[in-house]
């Protein structure tokens, strides 16, 4: 009888799943039935923008965590899929800080042209995921929206791929339950617009920290304090930008820090990461773990140790994103399809505990990154996923590095050479900072669109 596979989630790792086994069938392999569900009405996971927060038309908590002006944060050349370059979605190299529509409508590009849309169940969020032990098959039970009904189907595997920047962690500060102006997470994040002329304060020093911040600072705040927990993120910042230690308290309009000092404030945007969060799978399959590069449990990174017929993909911190996803996906696929053996269990576990004591080694952003680049190497040498010049994209990821350490404001102006077809990208035709619309057609045009520009 066939085997069933249950994919959770369409996202670039569900869609690298899907890939993976239309990749392998086109070359003549035979593969397992599919099905993915999908809790939103169309694919790309958090790359498929939506204006809404809170819950979404059916009263399910909103996955997207992704903004107005989102530009990618890291070199495009750093993600690029080893089997569909840019330049063959584009018909042309482009630069190398793409604005979210366009990531979107690469990601969409592959998939089209791998014909992988009819697997996939939209509107569909997986309730419930258990598995029975006598006969080693999973029940995922989905909700169909399409239908209003809940339906039970048997799997033989099941591959989780939810994603987990989507789940807000949401801290308490003293003093919040006075507080006059609005407070709200990361993931609850939409237009910059809102924050003109404000004053605010981001809690947090990540990625988001400094993205949010940024295109505040783009679109108008009057000021933006930014505080940390652990380590500032030394930016050169501009002049309206301060930097304070630790959020110790707020009152109806000022913050108050561990250094003494206070600000007074209009908004406060979180920007403190978000969980691992998987209410749909049973005690025994759910992942527990923080965002870090090497999650316990996992081995290779992918396989669930204490059932191996559940994969997860993408569960990592990020240095490396879309073709890790890939890297990940296609290492399952040849799992499923018997290409791979599984070692027993306690050498699983080996394996994983010698990648995360190597993991509690790295102190340098270069050294993760290039921890990540081995990891992706090991699974990409096991399958035929095109090998491509991980070495090359950690040197990019240096650079970039480098880029952002001068000035935070225009790291984005740069371009990189694809490791993948070994074209140069070309600049950008407008700096970031002035490049207000970020819409497809602005980005791709050759000139700037006569368009809002900065200065306009
Ligand atoms: P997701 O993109 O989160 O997709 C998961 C999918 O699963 C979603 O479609 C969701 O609807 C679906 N799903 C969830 N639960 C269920 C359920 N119960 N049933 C059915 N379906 C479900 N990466 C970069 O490379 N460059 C960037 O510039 C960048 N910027 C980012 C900015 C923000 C604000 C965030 C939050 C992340 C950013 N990332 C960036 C990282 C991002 O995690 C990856 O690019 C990528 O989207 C991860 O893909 P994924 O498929 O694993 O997860
Ligand atoms: P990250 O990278 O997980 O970072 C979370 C940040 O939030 C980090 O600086 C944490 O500080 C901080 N944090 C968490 N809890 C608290 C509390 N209680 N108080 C103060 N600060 C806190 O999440 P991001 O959202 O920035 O990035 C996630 C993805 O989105 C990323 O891949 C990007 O591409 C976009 P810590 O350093 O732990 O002290």
């Amino acid at each position: 009888m066939t085997q069933r596979v249950a994919i959770i989630g369409a996202g670039p790792s569900g869609l690298a799943q899907l890939r993976a086994f239309q990749s392998a069938q086109a070359k003549g392999a035979e593969i397992p039935e599919l099905v993915c569900f999908e809790k939103q009405s169309d694919w790309g996971g958090l790359w498929n923008y939506t204006w809404r927060t809170g819950l979404d038309e059916h009263g399910e908590p909103v996955h997207g965590s992704m903004y107005r002006y989102l530009w990618s944060n890291g070199p495009k050349e750093c993600l690029e899929f080893a089997d569909y370059t840019f330049e063959e979605h584009f018909g042309k190299p482009i630069a190398s800080y793409p604005p979210r529509e366009v990531l979107w409508d690469y990601i969409k590009g592959r998939v089209e042209k791998a014909g992988v849309r009819d697997y996939i169940r939209f509107n569909c969020p997986v309730r419930q995921v258990t598995y029975d032990a006598n006969s080693g098959q999973f029940n995922v039970t989905a909700h169909d929206h399409n239908t209003d009904t809940l339906t039970t189907e048997v799997f033989d595997y099941v591959i989780c791929a939810s994603g987990h920047f989507s789940t807000p962690n949401v801290p308490e500060f003293p003093g919040f339950d006075h507080f006059g102006g609005r407070i709200l997470h990361a993931h609850d994040f939409r237009d910059a617009l809102e924050f003109k002329d404000k004053d605010i304060l981001i809690v947090g020093a990540s990625y988001s920290a400094e993205d949010i911040g940024s295109q505040c600072y783009k679109y108008g705040a009057r000021s933006i304090t930014s505080c940390y927990r652990s380590a500032p993120m030394n930016y050169k910042w501009p002049k309206n930008w301060e930097e304070k230690p630790a959020l110790e308290s707020v009152d109806v309009d000022h913050a108050y820090f561990a250094d003494g000092s206070h600000k007074k404030i209009d908004a406060i945007i979180l920007c403190t990461g978000y969980l691992h969060h998987f209410p749909f799978l049973e005690e025994s399959l759910r992942l527990k773990t923080n965002n870090r590069l090497w999650p316990l449990n996992l081995y290779k990174g992918v396989v669930w140790e204490d059932n191996p017929k559940l994969f997860y993909l993408g569960m990592q911190d990020q240095w490396y994103t879309f073709n890790m996803f890939d890297a990940q996906a296609w290492y399952v696929r040849d799992i499923l399809l018997g290409r791979i053996p599984l070692p027993d269990q306690a050498s699983m576990r080996a394996d994983s505990q010698a990648w995360r004591e190597r993991e509690l080694q790295l102190t340098h952003a270069k050294e993760m990154y290039e921890y990540q680049g081995a990891y992706i190497q090991e699974l990409i040498e096991a399958t035929d996923y095109p090998t491509f010049d991980i070495a090359g994209v950690n040197r990019t990821f240096l650079e970039w590095k480098h880029h952002k350490k001068e000035n935070i404001m225009t790291f984005r102006d740069y371009s990189y050479t694809s490791l993948m077809t070994g074209t140069p990208s070309p600049a950008h035709h407008t700096p970031w900072l002035d490049a207000l619309d970020d819409s497809m057609e602005a980005y791709l045009a050759d000139t700037p669109l006569n368009t809002k520009t900065r200065k306009a």
